[in-house]
């Protein structure tokens, strides 16, 4: 290689990082794109190449590195140096006046100066940065120690991998996904028959904290910097700080605002309690913090937040409209469903026109009738939820609604049964039921058919090309494409992705078959025990109560279900088609957890209940839903309940989650 050539492509290096960190900062940071995307992938196109000739010439804070390695088996964790402490929350004026009495109490000062932001409703993060390259980010976790989140933190391109000064400090903020980005992920996922995520916030955690760096990358994430952790800057104040960042090409939110005294704090939040349903993220609520740096430091912090710094949290967004009608809709265990659908009604940014009214006691208990003029709101979640009739705007022509005496879908006879809030449909062949059947066989959790969402499913069954989960694998190519609206490739795509669904392990496929309370972790027992379908389909009831965690009334079920004549012909359907009726012998990777008995309790940080159950059982652990004297550890997340004081009076162990993910960490190949 001739030196000249090496040495022009260090320099053409140095001139392409620098271009495309700034176009990437005009485009994500700036919202001002300099360049089309074109020019952007023709910048990168050219660095991959010099990259590729050059290998010495890869920067290991180049920006073709932002989508990182593989797939993490699980995260590690990172200690806060400087804890990431919460804020507590004022619900009103009065609220904010008594925090700004104690500050002036506290401060002797007559009039304080807050610095006052927008409270993102995302998931905190940490960044950290040595001589000005992004080293490492983290989650919050609980405050303490947070999971490391370095790979996927580097897929979002509005943070720097180099800033523009060698500086070595602590970023902190707010990992979030715009309204609009949401519903599009959300659309995507339904599509794909994968559960929706309830808020932006939800979908923003769920994202940052994927094992694989490339789906975190597909995701829209987003961040806003509001301040930082360890760090030697001399400053005086919350506000120059800001613009420090802003300097720094950080992206940092614009509604930012020094008030003098709590009149002017009040009118920040009214204003935007107003017009946040036009900013394209979600807020939920409005960060105040004395501005002074030095009186932060003069306040100091409880263990738990800061003393100069309060979030004044919005009230969940409620609005009155009409109950037009109430209707019904049958779900896959045959489970009728009383909907409210509503005048279109504008509730935090979505427009809404249904809402479940969940079963006929609380329809009574609210008094709710068809007609009635409600009160609706959305508390923070997706979900719409009827709070109350507003009698006095009753005209007298409201209707009372009745449940309906027949299924609205087959015609037979609904039933209640004992204990039961719902109103049942228990004929098997409901054509509503057979529909919601097919839709959760082949959604992700299960036999993970791709696309094969709720409209394909109706579109097969009114078309008689399917009666059951089994005769999906008789489909045709050529009757598919007759079917109107059905392209060629998603014809193709349905039938691979069908034959691909073959091979899955027995615990999808009896998750699939949606077996009355038989869920994720009941299949995944009850496949790992029997280990063959035809096993389980022969075993008694007795024998299957023996399983650890399975108890009578899933083993009622599960047998009740084998002795169908329908399950028969599926099973017949589904054996001839060669689809995989055993699990396969899970290699037990033995941790610390080996055959110790955990009991959860509290909200966790980086799991989901189900999650942290499968996890630890993954890794040898028993998980138990009740602390006993054979309860070898507690796991508390945060606001543990009363099993927190059943562990302490029974001596049980108690650690957290950070600890839990520690022994996970000590792990030994079974030999
Ligand atoms: N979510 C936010 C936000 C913000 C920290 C500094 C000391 C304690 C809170 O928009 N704008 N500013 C802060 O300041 N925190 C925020 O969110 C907190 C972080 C942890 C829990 C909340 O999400």
């Amino acid at each position: 290689m001739k030196e000249t050539d090496f040495a022009a492509a260090k320099k053409r290096v140095a001139v392409l990082h620098r271009e495309i960190n700034e176009q990437n900062y005009r485009y994500h940071v700036l919202d001002q794109p300099e360049i089309d995307d074109h020019a952007f992938d023709m910048l990168m196109q050219e660095l991959k190449e010099l990259e590729e000739t050059y290998p010495e010439l890869r920067d290991p804070d180049s920006p073709t590195l932002r989508v990182g390695g593989k797939p993490l088996k699980a995260f590690s964790t990172l200690e806060h140096r400087l804890p990431m402490l919460g804020l507590d929350n004022a619900f009103s004026e009065e609220e904010i006046n008594e925090f700004d009495a104690r500050v002036r109490k506290l401060s002797g000062l007559e009039v304080v100066d807050y610095f006052c932001e927008l409270k993102f409703d995302g998931l905190a993060v940490s960044l950290q940065y040595e001589e000005g390259v992004f080293q490492r980010g983290s989650t919050r976790g609980d405050g303490y120690t947070g999971e490391d989140i370095t790979g996927n933190l580097r897929t979002i391109r509005q943070i720097p991998l180099k800033l523009d000064q060698p500086l070595t400090l602590e970023l902190r903020g707010e990992v979030y996904i715009n309204k609009k980005d949401f519903e599009k992920l959300n659309r995507q996922r339904e599509a794909e028959g994968l559960m929706n995520f309830a808020n932006p916030r939800n979908a923003a955690a769920g994202s940052v904290r994927q094992l694989d760096p490339r789906l975190a990358a597909a995701r829209p994430l987003k961040i806003f910097i509001y301040g930082l952790g360890e760090h030697s800057l001399k400053l005086s104040t919350q506000s120059e700080l800001l613009d420090y960042l802003a300097e720094l090409r950080l992206p940092v939110n614009s509604n930012r605002t020094i008030c003098r005294g709590t009149e002017e704090v009040w009118d920040y939040c009214l204003k935007w309690q107003e017009e946040k349903e036009k900013l394209p993220y979600e807020i939920d609520g409005v960060v105040i913090k004395v501005n002074e740096l030095s009186l932060q430091r003069e306040l100091g912090n409880t263990a738990r937040s800061p003393r100069w710094a309060i979030a004044f949290k919005y009230p969940p967004e409620e609005k009155m409209t009409k109950v037009v009608d109430i209707t019904v809709n049958v779900g896959r265990t045959g489970a009728i469903t009383p909907v409210a659908l509503l005048e279109p009604v504008a509730l935090s940014g979505t427009t809404v026109q249904r809402a479940s009214l969940h079963n006929e006691d609380l329809i009574q208990e609210k008094g709710i009738m068809i007609g009635d003029t409600v009160v609706v709101r959305k508390a923070g979640e997706i979900i719409p939820e009827v709070t109350r009739v507003v009698e006095n705007m009753r005209t007298g022509d409201e209707k009372l609604f009745e449940m309906p005496r027949q299924c609205p879908s087959c015609g037979s006879a609904t039933v209640r049964l004992s204990g039961e809030a719902a109103l049942r449909c228990l004929n098997p062949s409901c054509p509503a039921q057979l529909v919601e059947k097919l839709v959760h066989f082949a959604s992700r959790r299960a036999m993970d058919v791709d696309g094969m969402g709720p409209a394909l499913a109706e579109l097969l069954f009114n078309n008689k090309l399917v009666r059951d989960v089994g005769d999906l694998y008789y489909l045709k190519g050529e009757e598919l494409k007759e079917l109107p609206g059905m392209a060629e490739k998603s014809a193709e795509k349905l039938l691979s992705s069908l034959e691909k669904s073959k091979k899955n392990p027995l615990r999808r496929l009896l998750f699939g078959l949606g077996i009355r309370f038989v869920g994720e972790k009941a299949s995944r027992l009850l496949a790992e025990h029997f280990g063959e379908l035809d096993q389980i389909g022969k075993a008694e009831i007795e024998e299957i109560t023996k399983i650890e965690e399975i108890g009578p009334k899933i083993a009622e079920a599960v047998t009740s279900f084998f002795n169908m004549a329908e399950t028969k012909s599926v099973l017949e359907k589904l054996k001839k088609a060669e689809v995989n009726f055993t699990e396969p012998k899970e290699e037990k990777i033995n941790t610390d957890l080996a055959g110790k008995t955990f009991v959860f309790s509290g909200a966790l940080e980086n799991y989901t209940r189900e999650q942290v159950a499968l996890v630890a059982e993954e890794h040898g652990g028993r998980v138990s839903s009740s602390v006993s004297r054979k309860t070898d550890y507690l796991v508390a997340g945060s606001e543990p309940g009363s099993k927190l004081l059943k562990a302490e009076e029974l001596g049980v162990e108690v650690i957290d989650e950070g600890q839990f993910t520690k022994m996970l960490k000590n792990q030994t190949r079974e030999k």
